[in-house]
């Protein structure tokens, strides 16, 4: 490990003042709020049976199926699915792709399921764009891997993987499905972790605004849609922080500022990807997928209040500020000035107008409570807070899901999107994650895992909360993309937890096998609103 002692000491650290000042400004574009209320009431795509014992019954808007009714009101946004490269592909060691930090972790980790078949996605897409295609799906959102594109980290182009994505996007095109491109989930080359500690060194932004440049080159005249990275708190605090995630580095106290080099130098490498994306791809939209649980106060108290603030201001604030309000929310700055990069007028140039709509992963909430000395999500430094599933008398705040950090919590959900949209003053907003794994459905069996009513009625209420948000509090909501369209390798969690709309049968060939909840979401995906429509204003 001997790139360890090259790190800065301590996370002590002024960026950029040198090399920002050789950056233009991007333009200063910023998502307008147009909101689209010109439905397409297409007549619902009838659902053939795709797989040997897909749902009885196709969809159709009779509601003759027997599934659950769809609310009265109708989504103005458009619907999609989402997925990510190291949860679907497999084909881990085809056309030259090179290991990522995700494979070492397997590795390492034999008793956790493996990700180098998965769904095999990378040898079946062709079937899974014809569900898609059946269900009426028009908007597919996907990752790219950097370790197939550039298999060296920041060599040379490998064409036979930058390939297999264009042929991936002509074949969506084809079906008349929108492409939505995630330049990074997750999948960092293992060879960029032990040259140079990846995120925990600002050679990755130049790393990645190269990759990035390839990509937009390739497939920017196709795509219209990006994001740079999904989840970077997820992947700074579990993989530099608690350690839990590839690469398993610890700093759970903060000592060593790996945390706050993560995100400081995600924020440089976003910023300088969007200024090349400008350049490549003038008429697209990007953003930054950023996951979120609402943080609702424990009690009345001012404390409690105040504490549950502070956690979503160290949580999501602390990436979109610096894009929306060219700065560190008041509250990290007090507590971690240590961490924090100074950002400099030309950083934050950079920054402002780089989402074009704001991306928000949601799936759960959690009671906070105000602990003085608390600390925030690993190595996150001090917040003066805590969280919890339990009110004060004990009461979790939503019922069990498959996923032990997920309780169901619909009308967070709605709370969620208005402080958003309320801080930032009304962006466009897309939700690209939002969906939820059964309980105990790793273990049963087909056919009757198909029956997956308590997804529905999750989609019913979480997409009523959206709803709601829209219609009362004003909220633009544009996108909305359900995770996830297979089952998938679910990380540390391996296939035990499922969240997909179509069962994957990994014992069988991988066989794909349509839920009823994918028979009722395709109710709604024949209302979505076909081309997306994010409009784009000065600001
Ligand atoms: C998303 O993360 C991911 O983008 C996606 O790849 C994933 O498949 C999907 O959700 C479902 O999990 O173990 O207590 O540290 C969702 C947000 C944030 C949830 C990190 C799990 C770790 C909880 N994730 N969190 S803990």
């Amino acid at each position: 490990m001997e790139w360890l002692g090259r790190l800065p000491a301590n996370g002590v650290k002024q960026y950029l003042a040198a090399d920002a000042a050789e950056r233009k400004p991007t333009a200063s574009t910023m998502a307008g709020s147009k909101l689209t209320m010109g439905l397409l009431l297409l007549a619902v795509v009838a659902a053939a049976q795709v797989g040997a014992q897909g749902p009885a019954a196709a969809p159709s808007s009779s509601d003759a199926s027997g599934l659950p009714p769809i609310p009265a009101e109708r989504p103005p946004f458009f619907l999609g699915v989402a997925t990510a490269a190291p949860q679907i592909e497999g084909a881990v060691a085809e056309d030259g792709r090179s290991r990522s930090i995700w494979d070492t972790w397997a590795a390492a980790h034999p008793e956790n399921d493996s990700p180098n078949v998965t769904d095999d996605f990378y040898h079946r897409y062709a079937e899974d764009i014809r569900i898609m295609q059946t269900y009426g799906i028009k908007h597919f959102r996907f990752s790219v891997a950097w370790t197939r594109v550039i298999p060296d980290g920041n060599g040379s182009t490998n064409a036979a993987g930058l390939g297999f994505y264009s042929r991936l996007v002509d074949a969506l095109l084809a079906a008349g499905i929108e492409p939505v491109v995630t330049l990074y989930h997750w999948d960092l080359p293992q060879v960029l972790q032990d040259r140079y500690g990846g995120f925990l060194n600002e050679q990755i932004v130049a790393d990645f605004t190269h990759y990035a440049t390839v990509v937009f080159e390739a497939l920017g005249s196709r795509v219209t849609y990006w994001s740079t990275f999904n989840e970077p708190a997820t992947f700074c605090v579990s993989g530099y922080g608690s350690g839990w995630h590839a690469p398993s580095l610890r700093d759970q106290q903060g000592e060593q500022g790996y945390v706050w080099e993560c995100h400081n130098n995600v924020l440089r490498a976003h910023a300088s990807a969007v200024r090349e994306f400008r350049r490549l791809v003038p008429n697209g939209k990007i953003g930054m997928n950023l996951a979120v649980q609402w943080s609702e106060p424990r009690s009345d108290s001012e404390a409690d209040r105040a504490a549950a603030e502070r956690h979503m201001e160290f949580e999501l604030a602390v990436w979109s500020d610096p894009v929306y309000r060219g700065d560190w929310p008041a509250s990290v700055k007090e507590r971690n000035p240590r961490g924090l990069m100074t950002i400099t007028p030309e950083l934050a140039a950079a920054l402002r107008g780089s989402f074009d709509m704001y991306m928000l992963n949601f799936y759960t909430a959690k009671y906070v409570y105000y602990l003085s000395g608390g600390w925030g999500m690993a190595g996150q430094g001090v917040i003066d807070a805590a969280d919890t599933f339990n009110a004060t008398n004990g009461a979790s705040i939503g019922p069990e899901t498959a996923s032990s950090w997920f309780k169901e919590v619909p009308w967070a959900f709605r709370k969620q999107l208005k402080w958003v949209s309320d801080r930032y003053n009304r962006p466009v907003m897309w939700v690209t994650e939002n969906g939820v794994a059964v309980p105990d459905s790793a273990n049963e069996l087909l056919p009757g895992v198909l029956n997956d009513t308590y997804r529905i009625n999750f989609y019913r209420d979480y997409m009523q909360a959206a709803m709601a948000a829209i219609s009362q509090d004003n909220v633009d909501i544009q996108g909305y993309f359900c995770w996830s369209l297979l089952d998938n390798w679910e990380w540390t969690s391996g296939f035990k937890e499922r969240f997909g709309l179509v069962y994957v049968d990994y014992a069988n060939n991988q066989a794909r096998h349509p839920k009823q909840s994918l028979a009722w979401l395709s109710r709604w995906f024949g209302l979505s609103s076909g081309a997306a429509q994010v409009s784009t204003q000065s600001i």
